[in-house]
């Protein structure tokens, strides 16, 4: 209640109930005035009071919005991980079956295997990492192919040409640089030699638009005899295994 209304009440109560009090003196209404300003004035602590519950309880309010939101982010979350969790436990099923398939069919020397150059070659029709690739072919008594000549490069281009269904359809080839950035090393831990290489244009530019890591592993394809591409080494590719021919016996 306003001052100026409080004043008006208590005037107008004493001139029609009780004549017998002597007429307030011209104090009064500010003695008045005084009490109600120190104990309470309105918009003094009573507001002051009401305000501050008002705010504990948006901030209550907040909080248990916050928790709401935190508890379905984590909920979320959870399943989110779950489910990748099992894709990924599924697409590991999928290439075990897929190496134990090929180990079975293609570990015997005459299936699967070609032989060129006193070497056998196994093209690998199952997209896996580099480092699977490799895996698989070790798997099968070889290892991805090393490429020791113009020769050897035309051979497998040209078995790759019948075996590529797209464009991006490559394979990887035993040549990386993931110890250090530009030093190639091929499996068998000898140097690229820098007179037989066939990179294709503006390759190898180990690009970190697919994968911040860059490019440190070696794909081919079908381009002519420049078709050498690094590629991120967790991309998915076909290989090409290669073991000496005599390991066969
Ligand atoms: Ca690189
Ligand atoms: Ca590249």
């Amino acid at each position: 209640m306003a001052e100026a209304e409080v004043l008006k009440n208590i005037k107008s109560t004493r001139a029609r109930g009780n004549t017998d009090v002597a007429t307030p003196s011209t104090d009064e209404p500010t003695y008045c005035n005084i009490h109600y300003s120190k104990s309470q004035r309105p918009g003094s602590k009573q507001p002051a009071a009401s305000n501050r519950r008002s705010g504990v309880t948006s901030e209550r309010v907040a909080l248990l919005l916050l928790s709401v939101l935190l508890a379905a982010a984590v909920t979320a979350l959870g399943v989110t991980l779950h489910e990748n969790t099992q894709t990924k436990k599924s697409l590991q099923k999928l290439q075990e079956e897929a190496t134990n398939l090929t180990d079975e069919t293609c570990q015997r020397c005459k299936n699967c295997w070609e032989p060129h150059g006193g070497k056998l070659y196994f093209f690998s029709s199952v997209n896996l990492t580099w480092n699977e690739s490799r895996r698989q072919c070790k798997s099968m008594g070889g290892d991805l192919v090393v490429i020791n000549s113009r020769e050897e490069q035309r051979f497998l281009q040209t078995r790759l040409r019948g075996k590529m269904e797209f464009y991006e359809d490559r394979f990887w080839i035993g040549l990386t640089d993931s110890q250090k950035e530009g030093e190639w090393l091929w499996v068998d831990n000898t140097r690229l030699n820098t007179s037989l290489t066939f990179w294709g244009d503006h390759e190898p530019d180990d690009w970190t638009e697919e994968d911040p890591d860059g490019e440190d592993c070696l794909r081919m394809g079908e381009e002519d005899l420049v078709s050498w591409a690094d590629k991120s080494c967790k991309s998915p590719q076909k290989s090409i295994c290669e073991k000496p021919e005599k390991a066969c016996g």
